[in-house]
C-alpha cells in the first residue's frame, strides 16, 4: 500500500503548528477562525481532501435500521450501505428473486409458515448490532462480514468481494441473537452467537409462566457453510461475546444469574458471570454423543460448571466482552459497576482443572460510571466507554494489574469527554493482532445539541478520536441514523472488492438454469417465454438501452423479468423499475437480477432504468403491455 493511501503523507505534512498554519493559509477559509475540531483533525491527519482515499474501511452496524454501512475513516464519509435484514428501495433488496432467496432459504419451516399466513416471504425488519469480519491467524482476512439480528434471531454473512449479503440463517432453539464474534484463530471457522433472552426449550407452549425452566443458548455456526455446528445451554442471559487468539476459548458476558423476568428480579444479585466455553471439550462432547438434538441441532448442557463451561463471577450485569491483542487479557465491562474485570486467559485451563474461577481475575480497575465496551491500541493501553459519565477513559492494563496486586499506581491515563452517552467504541484494527493505535471511534447514543435540531428523534453522534499521540483528541463529529451499536475499523489493504461482477457468479445460478431450460441466452437474451400462465422475460442492457423495448403479457400472468447488464465498465450500474408494480432493482455491471410479480393491471406500464447511467439514461425504458382478461 502506498504512503498516500495510508494517509501518512498528510499526517506528516500537517503534524505540528507549522502544518496547521500552512493549512489555514491555503485552505481557503480566509481567516484563522477554523473550528477547533477542524484544526484538531488537520493536526491528527484526519482530514481527507477531495479525491484522497481513506486509510481504513469502517463497517458500521445500523441497529434497528437492519443494514451495514461502509464508512471511510478517518474522513467519516459514508461510502455505501449494504442491505441485510432490511428492504432497500434503491437496490431492490427484499424484492428481487436473488435477494429473496438469501432472505428466505435459511428460515425455519415454522417461520416460513407464520409469514406465509401474513402474505409475506420474509421479515421486513431486523436489529443488527454486531458486524465483524472473518479472521485468519488472529487478523482480518477480507473474506466475509458476519452480523446478528437481535429482532428476529438471525445471523447474516456478507461477501466482501462484492459487499452483498449472501447468507441469512435463523437460529433455532433460542431467542434474539445479540452478541456475535468470529473465531480469531486459527481461522473463522466458527461464528459465535449469543441468544440473549431465555425461553423454554422446546418453546412450544407447554411451558409458559415458569421462568425457572427457561434457558439461554450459545451457538457456534460454521462460517464457511453457515450451518449450525453446535449449541450449548447456559445459565443466565447471554449478552456480548468474544474469542481468544489461540482457538481454545470463547467467552460471553452473562447477566440475570437470578433467572428473573422483571427488572427488579434481574438485578437482585450482587454478582453475575462471564461464561467460558472450552471449544475442544465441546467438540469432543459432540463427537461422543453427549447432546440432545432439538430442531436438528446438537445441543449440549453447560448450565453447570464442568468440562464445557466455567462461570467466573463478576459484578452485577456486565456488558461488553473484549479480548485484548496481547493475547492474554479479556476485559469484562461492568455496566452497573464502575469496574472492568480483567481475566488472564492463560489461567483458564487451571479453572477448568478445578481452580477457583476468580483466580483467573488479575485486575479490576475502577474507571468511572457505566463502563460498556473496551478497545485497545496494541501498546498495552485500553479505552473504555463510560456511558453515564459521557467519557472515554484511557487506562493501562499492566498498571491495573499492579494496582490489583497492591501497588500504589493509578492505571487511568486520561479521560476525554464525548457527546454523549457512548456505547461501543472501536480502535483501528483493535480486535486483531494488528491493532495499530491510530484512531478510536466513540459511538454515542445521544447527540442532543451537537447538530441542528431535527425534531424529537435525534441522530446518534459518532466521534472520531485520534489516539496516536500522547493525548486523546476528538477530531470529528458525525451524525448517524438509527442506530450504530458497534463498528469495526479495518486497514484498507485488507479489503479488496471487485468493481465488475463475474458472469459466473453463483448469485444468479437459478436464473442461469432457468434460461438454459428455456433455451435462452441469459447473457444476450431478448426473449419472452410463455409457460402456461407463467411468462419469463429475458433482456439485457447495454447503455443506454434494454434489449426489449416492449413485451406483452395477459392480465393475471405471473411474470418474471431477468435483466442482465452486459456493460463491463466500472460504476456502470443499470436498474429496472416497473411503474406502479412496486418493482425496482439494481443491476450491476456484468450482473443478472430478476423479479417476479403478477401482471394484474391491464394497460400500458413503463419500465425504466433508475440508475443514472448515460446521457440518454432518461430514454432507457420500455413498455409492458397487459392485455385485459376477457370479461
Ligand atoms: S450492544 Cu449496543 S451498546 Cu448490542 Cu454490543 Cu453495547
Ligand atoms: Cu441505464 Cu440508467
Amino acid at each position: 500500500m502506498s504512503e498516500e493511501k495510508k494517509g501518512l503523507t498528510r499526517r506528516g505534512l500537517f503534524k505540528g503548528s507549522a502544518g496547521i498554519a500552512a493549512l489555514a493559509a491555503t485552505g481557503g477559509t480566509g481567516t484563522l477562525g477554523m473550528l477547533a475540531t477542524t484544526r484538531a483533525a488537520a493536526a491528527a491527519g484526519a482530514e481527507i481532501a477531495p479525491g484522497e482515499l481513506d486509510s481504513y474501511y469502517g463497517f458500521w452496524s445500523s441497529g434497528q435500521s437492519g443494514e451495514v454501512r461502509i464508512m471511510g475513516v478517518p474522513s467519516m464519509r459514508e461510502l455505501m450501505r449494504i442491505p441485510v435484514f432490511n428492504r432497500c428501495s434503491a437496490t431492490g433488496w427484499g424484492s428481487t428473486n436473488e435477494s429473496l432467496k438469501v432472505m428466505t432459504e435459511g428460515l425455519l419451516p415454522e417461520t416460513k409458515e407464520f409469514l406465509a399466513k401474513r402474505g409475506r416471504q420474509t421479515y421486513e425488519n431486523g436489529d443488527l448490532h454486531h458486524p465483524h469480519m472473518s479472521f485468519t491467524e488472529g487478523t482480518y482476512d477480507g473474506r466475509y462480514l458476519f452480523a446478528n439480528d437481535k429482532a428476529n434471531t438471525r445471523v447474516a454473512r456478507i461477501r466482501c468481494d462484492i459487499m452483498k449479503t449472501d447468507k441469512i440463517i435463523e437460529i433455532p432453539n433460542t431467542s434474539d441473537i445479540h452478541g456475535l464474534r468470529p473465531q480469531k484463530y486459527p481461522r473463522t471457522g466458527y461464528v459465535f452467537a449469543n441468544g440473549e433472552h431465555r425461553i423454554p426449550l422446546p418453546n412450544d407452549g407447554i411451558i409458559l409462566d415458569e421462568p425457572d425452566k427457561y434457558v439461554s443458548i450459545f451457538t457456534a455456526i460454521d462460517g464457511d457453510t453457515m450451518d449450525i455446528a453446535w449449541q450449548v445451554i447456559v445459565n443466565g442471559n447471554l449478552d456480548n461475546c468474544d474469542a481468544d487468539y489461540e482457538g481454545k476459548f470463547a467467552f460471553s458476558t452473562c447477566y440475570n444469574s437470578e433467572n428473573g423476568v422483571t427488572l427488579a428480579e434481574m438485578t437482585e444479585n450482587e454478582q453475575d458471570w462471564v461464561v467460558i466455553f472450552d471449544i475442544a471439550a465441546i467438540e469432543a462432547g459432540v463427537a461422543a454423543g453427549d447432546y440432545t438434538e432439538y430442531n436438528g441441532v446438537k445441543v449440549l448442557d453447560g448450565r453447570k460448571a464442568g468440562k464445557y463451561t466455567q462461570y467466573i463471577p463478576v459484578s452485577n450485569s456486565p456488558h461488553g466482552c473484549n479480548m485484548a491483542p496481547d493475547k492474554v487479557h479479556l476485559c469484562i465491562n461492568g455496566k452497573l459497576s464502575p469496574t472492568v474485570t480483567v481475566v488472564d486467559v492463560t489461567k483458564l485451563p487451571d479453572v477448568f482443572a478445578g481452580a477457583d474461577p476468580r483466580s483467573a481475575v488479575v485486575a479490576e480497575p475502577q474507571l468511572g460510571l457505566g463502563p460498556l465496551h473496551t478497545a485497545y491500541d496494541g501498546k498495552g493501553n485500553a479505552f473504555t466507554t463510560l456511558f453515564l459519565d459521557s467519557q472515554m477513559v484511557k487506562w493501562n492494563i499492566e498498571d491495573a494489574i499492579r494496582a490489583f496486586n497492591g501497588e500504589d499506581v493509578d492505571p487511568i491515563i486520561e479521560k476525554v469527554d464525548v457527546m454523549y452517552q457512548p456505547g461501543h467504541n472501536h480502535t483501528t484494527m483493535g480486535e486483531t493482532l494488528e491493532a495499530d493505535g491510530e484512531y478510536l471511534i466513540s459511538l454515542n447514543k445521544f447527540s442532543k445539541d451537537r447538530f441542528l435540531n431535527v425534531g424529537p428523534l435525534k441522530p446518534e453522534n459518532d466521534q472520531l478520536i485520534s489516539i496516536s499521540g500522547d493525548k486523546m483528541e476528538v477530531v470529528h463529529d458525525g451524525p448517524t441514523f438509527a442506530e450504530p451499536h458497534d463498528c469495526i475499523l479495518v486497514r484498507a489493504d485488507k479489503v479488496n472488492p471487485v468493481s465488475v461482477y463475474d458472469r459466473g457468479d453463483v448469485l444468479w445460478e437459478d436464473a442461469r438454469k432457468q434460461a438454459e431450460a428455456d433455451g435462452v441466452d441469459l447473457d444476450w437474451g431478448a426473449d419472452v417465454i410463455r409457460d402456461g400462465n407463467k411468462v419469463r422475460v429475458y433482456m439485457h442492457s447495454v447503455a443506454p438501452a434494454f434489449s426489449l423495448d416492449s413485451f406483452e403479457v395477459n392480465q393475471g400472468d405471473e411474470v418474471t423479468v431477468y435483466v442482465t447488464n452486459m456493460d463491463e465498465v466500472d460504476d456502470l450500474t443499470h436498474g429496472f423499475t416497473l411503474g406502479n408494480h412496486g418493482v425496482a432493482m439494481e443491476v450491476g455491471p456484468q450482473a443478472t437480477a430478476s423479479v417476479t410479480f403478477t401482471a394484474d393491471r391491464p394497460g400500458v406500464h413503463w419500465y425504466y432504468c433508475q440508475w443514472f447511467c448515460h446521457a440518454l439514461h432518461m430514454e432507457m425504458r420500455g413498455r409492458m403491455l397487459v392485455k385485459p382478461k376477457a370479461a
